[in-house]
């Protein structure tokens, strides 16, 4: 496992330094076509649980890891940690661990009523795609900060700050031409053990990331339009 650069300080305490904030502002019809071709594009995304083992350019699962940390966060604190998994050694070690869990939640601790909400979807306790995809992005929330010395430092908002980020990644991953999913075995304890992620860590995401298998199928999903989720005042 490494990290290539030193360790990030919090600034608590210390003063607002007011910067300028002067970007260029887009003309309107420029932004009218690039919100129209975006929306085209994330349209487009599907969540896919079927990867082909093919390697991905791996410049771009970082830049889009680095998009992800651009996420705004309670008190700009930051608080996620992206572990990217290449080794296939460690990535069958979280399929094993994980597919062990699924195996009881699917068997009955996820109860009737989620095991009806799931069923359109197909998925079940085998989880291929842990190993097929050629990396997995492990991500944490940083629960609060461990100071050096052991002492702890509250974070704020961190599942906001952590599902907005993710959003972000998904995001970046999907207009660089990869294919992802959102995986949250459950409960996720064995990610910090495997991982060897420090205490003030807590896994909130396994995101394998790929291309689809040639033979890849999705579900036959209705998203809600616009005027579903819209409400204008
Ligand atoms: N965590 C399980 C079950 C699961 C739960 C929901 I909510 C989903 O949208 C999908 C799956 C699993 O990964 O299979």
């Amino acid at each position: 496992m490494t990290t290539t650069e030193e360790r990030w300080t919090p600034n608590y305490g210390e003063p607002y330094v007011p910067v300028p904030y002067r970007p260029a502002r887009m003309p309107a019809d420029e932004s009218v076509a690039e919100a129209a071709e975006l929306r085209e594009r994330m349209e487009a995304r599907r969540t896919v649980r079927m990867f082909s083992p093919d390697p991905v350019p791996e410049q771009a699962v970082l830049d889009a890891i680095a998009v992800a940390s651009t996420a705004p966060s309670g008190a700009h604190q930051q608080p996620w940690t992206f572990v990217l998994v290449e080794d296939p050694e460690v990535r069958r070690r979280i399929r094993e661990a994980a597919e062990a869990e699924e195996r009881i939640s699917y068997d009955g601790r996820l109860g009737d009523e989620w095991l009806s909400a799931l069923r359109p979807l197909g998925t079940d306790a085998v989880k291929a795609h842990i190993t097929d995809a050629p990396c997995l992005i492990v991500v944490f929330q940083q629960r609060f900060y461990l100071e050096d010395d052991g002492s702890i430092r509250k974070h704020y908002y961190v599942d906001e700050s952590v599902g907005i980020a993710v959003g972000m990644l998904l995001t970046a991953l999907h207009l660089s031409g990869l294919a992802a999913l959102t995986h949250t075995p459950s409960p996720m304890k064995f990610l910090g053990e495997v991982l060897d992620r420090p205490r003030n860590e807590k896994a909130f995401a396994v995101i394998p990331v790929g291309y689809p298998a040639d033979d890849c199928v999705v579900p036959s999903l209705r998203r809600k339009t616009l005027d579903q989720v819209l409400v204008r005042v």
